[in-house]
């Protein structure tokens, strides 16, 4: 099996401080929850990025402020800023996080609209080709956001116009969203069947789904997302003091099922990433 990568989804867009404290808002906050995870063994960082006030925004001004204060920190780690923003966002909105300099080594590419909780994330056919066409000529490698099982065959029907970048696709199957795909193991062996050879997939089980998920990729050969866009909670009632904590855990259930993690350089190897 190969090394398990972990992506660190640290901030997500519809989380807030009132829930978490330790949700990153600031510049200065972002980069020290991108630390944690990093130290406790994250090789990715999904980035969104707020206003100080927690607002959220795809200012590429803002992802790049960012980015650059990570990379000062935890220089060797590979950045996945959203395109996916926030529930009632314009395509053009959510685009401007590929626009910063340097361009991004990946972006998220969402596959579908959805139910989200009581919105509607709008992903349209012609929002998502915007998207590949965007990514194709930048040179991007999309992470595809799976939140529901008809999504999948949308993106690789994509992959094979040549509408989407093709091989190798990575894949996020983010389970257990409100009104989604439910978090199962069945759910998830079903989708992982479907994906081309060569590919690369993650999972991300939302809320009490989060480890039970995590333990079930480790154990399939696939990669985990954890983190506060997707989930506070260390364990029943304990809410996460970091997103290292989170990550924390994660690296000590694959310890025990005996999976090594991978370093962001290892990882780049893993997803056929230059850097
Ligand atoms: N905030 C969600 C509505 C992505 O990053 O591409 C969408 C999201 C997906 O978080
Ligand atoms: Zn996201």
């Amino acid at each position: 099996m190969e090394k398990l990568i972990i992506t660190a989804a640290i901030c997500g867009a519809e989380v807030t401080k009132a829930q978490n404290p330790a949700v990153p808002y600031t510049v200065e906050e972002i980069v020290r929850e991108a630390k944690s995870a990093v130290d406790a063994g994250a090789a990715i960082v999904h980035l969104h990025v707020r206003e100080d006030d927690g607002t959220p925004t795809q200012s590429h001004v803002r992802f790049q402020e960012c980015e650059e204060a990570i990379y000062k920190v935890c220089p060797d780690v590979i950045l996945i800023p959203s395109t996916g923003g926030a529930v009632g966002m314009s395509p053009d909105e959510r685009l401007d996080s590929t626009n910063t300099n340097p361009i991004p080594e990946m972006a998220t590419l969402d596959c579908g609209t959805c139910n989200f909780g009581d919105d509607i994330f709008d992903n349209t056919m012609p929002t998502m080709r915007a998207f590949g066409k965007r990514m194709i000529e930048k040179g991007i490698k999309p992470e595809y956001e799976c939140f529901e099982m008809g999504h999948l065959d949308t993106i690789l029907t994509m992959a094979r116009k040549g509408e989407v970048p093709g091989d190798p696709m990575q894949f996020n199957f983010v389970l257990g969203v409100p009104g989604c795909t439910p978090a199962t193991v069945g759910n998830l062996a079903w989708m992982v069947n479907q994906i081309p050879a060569g590919s690369t997939w993650t999972v991300t089980g939302v809320g009490r789904a989060a480890f039970p998920m995590a333990a079930t990729a480790i154990a399939m050969g696939g990669n985990v997302r954890v983190g506060f866009e997707d989930n506070i909670y260390l364990s029943k009632g304990v809410k996460a003091a970091s997103n290292g904590e989170l990550v924390a855990k994660v690296v000590r259930i694959a310890k025990e099922l005996g999976r090594e993690i991978a370093t962001s350089d290892e990882a780049r190897t893993i997803l056929g990433l230059k850097k």
